[in-house]
């Protein structure tokens, strides 16, 4: 049994950051930088081509001290090394959280409940890798006959954002020859507008669910059943059609598709946490094995920096305390992700399932409620877009917002100066958050007395910049470990399960009490609430009307 540690707000650590805040929350950033010249080399990292520049937060070589301090009194090294021991650190769901063993070298050793999970990693890989070839290379052809040249991966939540920002972020290395299209939403018009134009003898979907029985996941693929089988006409069609990712086998037969045909992978692999098991055989298919393989190594080598690093040059660490920082300290509420690279635009929404729904919990390990301030929202956009909208309100609001910035140095579209105007904003960005300008500055502009405080930028707004050199595969697993591996680190610091979600499963029991009541043809005896039996009427009697 470990020693029993105190609640995080009784903890030393704790009381002695909470009285360097009140030293520090009123120093700006302008002081900080000029009482230190080489403040932008000192706190800044580098692991495996990623650059952290961490210069522009409101810290000093003090608060580093003492938040790492935090992270030692918090057992943040053991717990890293339970995670890689294969220990059940996800303890409510009574799971290991082993998604680096998913990329972890083949000859590697991770252990799971006493065996080596590394071959059967690597044994899925290469059946995938088989797949996709087969398929990229038309010899795996459609029931007529005629080659496979749409996928369509139908999946939610944790089976569908990490495939959908792959396969954009990836988009540049896949083969344009197959159109890839997802489906999450149980609105038709998602499934509607995926297949829209498509012909079924040319069409592949790939169910990924690692239950097999999510209600909107299963509803599309009934649906997507339909939709091949009454034009293909032939109920064999479907081994030419479908394909399943799932740790589920017997759904998976009860559904029709061959054991074959299903791609597996193990319950200590978190929805949130899967893009690269066979969740990903959409991105696979989209950009190959080789590239797959080159992101899962760069996922490899974070997970190693992670693993192996002092945490005060630990990368993940660095991040995960700079937003309890912020989160628990300065009491903000949200973070700003912005990626100035239009390939990355669906990153800040699977960084939300990532951190959010990791991370948005109200009770410790032990059950016990908080008294702190557990996971931040976050939000976020490619710049420059977000510059010319919501941008203000982080200069000039009232809302401390953090930021994260991510760079690259080369463009994967090189086009006349539009990367160094792209990179010369995301500078700007960092500069005038931090910086912002005084009256006097406004003033010397020779702007009118009256205008001077709508034109004043106070500054002191934090911010991180990533900078790498390009987008690739490989960069892209870096990137994901490294959130990955922030989020953890904050989950150690709270003292929560960061790999459960009973969150979102009161409404899913509810829904499925509600769809019989808004279908039954005789008029349902209602025991929700009045504004729930009020909702309910309103729906039949419309659709009554209207059929
Ligand atoms: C992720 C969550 C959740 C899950 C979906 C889909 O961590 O558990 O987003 O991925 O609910 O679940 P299935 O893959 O089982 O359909």
């Amino acid at each position: 049994m470990e020693a029993k540690v105190a609640p995080l707000r009784q903890r030393s650590a704790w009381k002695a950051l909470e009285e360097h805040y009140q030293k520090l929350r009123n120093v700006h950033l302008s002081t900080l930088f000029s009482e230190d010249p080489r403040r932008g080399e000192r706190f800044a990292a580098e692991a495996a081509g990623l650059y952290l520049d961490y210069s522009k937060h409101r810290i000093t070589g003090e608060t580093m001290r003492l938040l790492l301090g935090l992270a030692e009194e918090a057992g943040l090294r053991a717990r890293i090394g339970a995670m890689f021991a294969g220990e059940q650190i996800n303890v409510t769901e009574r799971r290991a959280v082993l998604h680096v063993a998913l990329r972890a070298p083949r000859g590697a050793s991770i252990m799971a409940g006493g065996k080596n999970v590394v071959p059967e990693v690597h044994a899925v890989l290469d059946r995938m890798a088989d797949f996709a070839r087969r398929l990229r290379g038309g010899a795996w052809t459609g029931h007529t006959g005629k080659r496979i040249r749409n996928v369509i991966n139908v999946g939610i939540g944790g089976s569908d954002l990490g495939p959908v920002m792959a396969y954009e972020a990836l988009r540049h290395y896949s083969d344009r020859n197959l159109t890839v299209r997802f489906v999450s939403n149980v609105d038709g018009t998602d499934f509607a507008e995926a297949t829209h134009g498509l012909d079924p003898a040319e069409t592949l979907f790939i169910i990924c669910s690692k239950t097999f029985t999510t209600l909107e996941t299963m509803t599309n693929a009934q649906s997507a059943r339909k939709w091949s089988l009454e034009a293909l006409g032939d109920e064999r069609a479907v081994a030419k059609h479908f394909v399943a990712v799932s740790t589920n086998a017997a759904e998976v037969a009860k559904f029709g598709i061959d054991s074959q045909n299903m791609f597996g992978f193990w319950d200590w692999v978190g929805g949130r946490y899967s893009m690269d098991s066979a969740i990903g055989l959409s991105t696979m298919i989209a950009v190959g094995p080789e590239h797959f393989r080159a992101m899962l190594d760069g996922f490899h080598a974070i997970d190693e920096h992670f693993r192996t690093t002092p945490l005060e040059r630990n990368l993940p660490v660095i991040m995960g305390m700079l937003a309890i920082w912020y989160n628990d300290f300065f009491g903000a509420q949200t973070v700003g992700v912005f990626p100035y690279e239009q390939y990355l635009k669906r990153f800040p929404a699977y960084l939300q399932q990532l951190t959010m729904e990791s991370n948005g919990k109200h009770v410790t390990l032990d059950g016990a409620a908080v008294d702190y301030q557990t996971g931040p929202i976050f939000w976020g956009e490619p710049g420059t877009n977000g510059q010319h909208s919501f941008y203000q309100l982080i200069h000039q609001g009232t809302k401390l917002i953090p930021c994260d910035f991510i760079a690259f140095c080369q463009a994967l579209n090189p086009l006349g100066r539009h990367h160094d105007m792209l990179i010369a904003n995301v500078i700007a960005q960092g500069e005038a958050l931090a910086f912002g300008k005084t009256a006097e500055q406004v003033k010397a502009e020779g702007t009118p007395d009256w205008l001077v405080p709508h034109r004043v930028f106070e500054g002191n707004r934090p911010s991180t910049t990533i900078l790498a050199g390009q987008l690739t595969p490989a960069t892209l697993g870096k990137l994901v470990a490294l959130y990955e591996h922030s989020v953890f680190t904050q989950g150690a610091i709270w003292g929560i399960d960061s790999f459960d979600q009973w969150g979102v499963e009161l409404g899913k029991v509810l829904a499925q009490r509600i769809i019989p009541e808004l279908e039954s043809p005789a008029e349902p005896q209602l025991k929700h609430d009045s504004s729930t039996n009020g909702l309910i009427r309103r729906y039949r009697e419309h659709r009554k009307k209207t059929g």
